[in-house]
């Protein structure tokens, strides 16, 4: 048990049907198995009072992200488009927050990059976090190799006691054990594995 509070934020990552779906184009295995306790997240968090972000991978049709444009993954949640949409089992009770929209490649829901200069920028999450006074971010969804490792990460690097919800997540796995690299790797950052 998490024990939610004003001061904490869940953050629900990329629970897209590219993702989360069989079908999707980039489809993570499990990632459909995850939805019912992430709702089950949103439902305490909601009950407690603490707010609940949901980020979007969020891409125009042609960006270095992609392998036909030069990066590596396939075609996925282009904006506007059935697999960039939220699951539709999701429990959706707080803002979303859109990462990529001009082109930018980076995982984190905190920070894009700009895929030429590889400068940062920041998302409209820590604005919104900051508003609230959040002091404690609590992270699930997908993937736990990708966007979950870089919005955890973040969330420490920007001062945040983190939380990732093991059981809330899963990975990609380009290479085996990815996921449970990331997890490490988290861990070693000072998120707390949940
Ligand atoms: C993601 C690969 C490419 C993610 C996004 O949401 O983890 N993974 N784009
Ligand atoms: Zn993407």
């Amino acid at each position: 048990m998490i024990g939610y509070d004003d001061r904490t934020a869940l953050v629900v990552v990329d629970l897209q049907n590219d993702f989360a779906d069989p079908a999707g184009s980039l489809a993570v295995r499990g990632g459909d198995e995850i939805i019912g306790r992430v709702n089950d997240q949103v439902a305490q968090a909601r009950e407690a009072g603490a707010a609940v972000f949901y980020s979007q991978d969020w891409h125009p049709e042609t960006t270095p992200h992609f392998a036909k444009d030069g990066g590596i993954w396939p075609v996925h949640c282009v904006a506007g488009t059935w697999g960039a949409e939220l699951h539709p089992a999701l429990r959706v009770e707080g803002e979303r927050i859109r990462k990529g929209i001009g082109g930018e490649d980076g995982y984190s829901a905190f920070t894009v990059r700009d895929p030429v200069s590889g400068e940062e920028s920041p998302t409209a999450l820590v604005a919104m976090l900051a508003q609230r006074h959040a002091e404690r971010v609590v992270v699930c969804g997908l993937a736990t190799d990708y966007c979950v490792r870089g919005t955890a990460l973040d969330a420490r690097r920007l001062g945040f006691e983190t939380v990732l919800l093991t059981d809330a997540v899963a990975a990609v796995d380009l290479r085996p054990d990815d996921g449970e690299r990331a997890l490490a790797e988290m861990e070693a950052a000072g998120v707390t594995l949940g």
